[in-house]
């Protein structure tokens, strides 16, 4: 596949999912890098950076992307030759996508021990750290009673039923409308992240602040399961994240409701860390109010500002 072609991928959401969208962003910019024939001094620099941008203004909200980005640019300059600065990138690329495959592995191993025998736990749309967790507990022996909810307008929730089925568990869908209601039968509920901001606010499928809070209410503990590069830079410069908004005809066909009907279709939201008991991450699980540190530990980030600067 061409970089355009997974650009315009994510975008339709045919590649969909945080961490799934940053590794496919990693190997187009590999392919693009491996594809390069001239060596005219910045053109393979150029032709990267276009690429990069196409990538990011692909979807807007999951700051996986932009890390998965920007560590396939480490160490990298305009001023490399073209050999150098094409094997660095490939080079990158290939430890990105190893490692975020990894982490997913890490995380369900860690996560697991935090469902016990008999839980009933509910998760949301499709996430595959999330459902890394629930899978790992079920094979660890645990009986897991998996909850799935609908996920409108996409319906990730059949992906997540089939990705549960598939690992031999015998799932339960739900409406969305019907998480509360759902609560009461519920030992945990475990969730993915798009962005996590360095106050430990998790930014995750549309319906999640809704369910956290239903689970706050009920006392259920609420768990987040996502890779360290689901954690955002960005926040700590003070960048609020963006919610994407998407078109009115994922909700409503043509001539459903009448004319002049405002549909909405916003496909985040966010979820205070009040209401966020634990995040389970390759490095550990960790409370929400850790984010700050994830942050500069584990992405680097600690010499933001320039503290001789006038503010
Ligand atoms: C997917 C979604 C997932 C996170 C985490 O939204 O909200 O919970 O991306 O997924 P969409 P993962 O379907 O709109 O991309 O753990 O697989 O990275």
């Amino acid at each position: 596949m061409s970089l355009r072609d997974i650009a315009d991928g994510i975008r339709s959401m045919e590649i969909r999912g945080a961490a799934e969208i940053a590794r496919r962003a990693a190997e187009a910019l590999r392919q693009e890098a491996m594809d390069y024939k001239g060596d005219r001094p910045g053109e393979l620099w150029d032709v990267l950076q276009r690429g990069k941008e196409e990538l990011l203004a692909s979807r807007p909200t999951a700051v996986s992307l932009w890390n998965g980005v920007q560590s396939v640019f480490k160490g990298t300059s305009a001023q490399m030759a073209s050999e150098e600065l094409r094997v660095m990138v490939m080079d990158n690329a290939d430890a990105f996508i190893s490692r975020s495959r990894q982490a997913v592995e890490i995380i369900g191993k860690v996560g697991s021990k935090r469902i016990r025998d008999g839980d009933r736990v509910l998760t949301h749309c499709n996430s595959k750290a999330a459902l890394s967790v629930i899978i790992q507990a079920f094979k660890d022996g645990k009986r897991v009673e998996a909850y799935a909810t609908e996920s409108r307008p996409w319906r990730q929730g059949l992906l997540t039923v089939r990705d549960l089925s598939a690992a031999g568990l015998r799932p339960t869908m739900v409406v969305d409308s019907a998480a509360r209601w759902l609560m009461k039968d519920i030992d945990v509920v475990v969730v993915g992240a798009d962005t996590i901001c360095s106050n430990g606010a998790v930014i995750n499928k549309i319906g999640t602040s809704q369910i956290a809070l239903a689970a706050h209410e009920a006392r259920v503990p609420f768990l987040v399961a996502a890779e360290t590069f689901k954690f955002s830079p960005k926040t700590m410069y003070g960048e609020l994240v963006e919610i994407e908004e998407r078109d009115s005809s994922e909700v409503v066909r043509k001539g459903e409701v009448p004319e002049g009907t405002r549909i909405l279709n916003p496909v985040f939201d966010a979820t205070p860390p009040e209401y966020i008991d634990a995040i389970i991450t390759e490095v550990g699980v960790v409370p929400p109010s850790a984010a700050y540190e994830i942050i500069v530990k584990e992405l680097g980030h600690e010499f933001i500002f320039d503290r001789n600067e006038k503010w």
